[in-house]
């Protein structure tokens, strides 16, 4: 079975709290439940990660060049700030899709310039829980899950 690491970054565990917001009305327990259903289905074993610290993204980013084939990422905040975390992204050799829930292009100017970009295999943004779904689809494809 192929894996998958989706890591979540700072705020995003309060994700649901303004259902009005970029973020919809989605709890990050319910964004991760319905994450690890379409992950079964496709065959993924998905382990589902948050953390409001920089640093334990990174660890977590090291610890998947032995443990996952591919990565998914909303750096959130960080997206915008962390060349560490970039650093990290490319050394991991397998596919990295970068994730947003909301569309960044159509939000405030220092949301514009993603810096993590540069690792990813692809970007999906503005499409909320659906987008995530998709990216698990498409993760799917580039690392083989359905074939295995
Ligand atoms: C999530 C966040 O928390 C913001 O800091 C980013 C991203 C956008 C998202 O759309 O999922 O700017």
């Amino acid at each position: 079975m192929k894996h998958v690491l989706f890591l979540n970054g700072p705020n995003a565990n309060l994700y649901g709290l303004d259902p009005k917001g970029s973020y919809g009305p989605d709890s990050f327990a319910q964004i991760e439940a319905a994450c690890h259903t379409r992950a079964a289905d496709l065959g993924i074993a998905l382990q589902f990660r948050q953390s409001n610290h920089e640093g334990v993204l990174i660890d977590w980013i090291q610890e998947a060049r032995q443990t996952s084939d591919g990565l998914m990422i909303n750096a959130a905040g960080l997206t915008y700030t962390s060349i560490a975390i970039l650093d990290a992204l490319l050394a991991f050799d397998g596919p990295i899709l970068e994730c947003h829930m909301s569309n960044i292009w159509k939000r405030e100017p220092f949301r514009h310039h993603s810096f993590i970009s540069k690792a990813a295999t692809g970007v999906i943004a503005g499409l909320g829980l659906r987008g995530y779904l998709l990216g698990l689809e498409a993760m799917a494809d580039l690392i083989g899950a359905r074939d295995a």
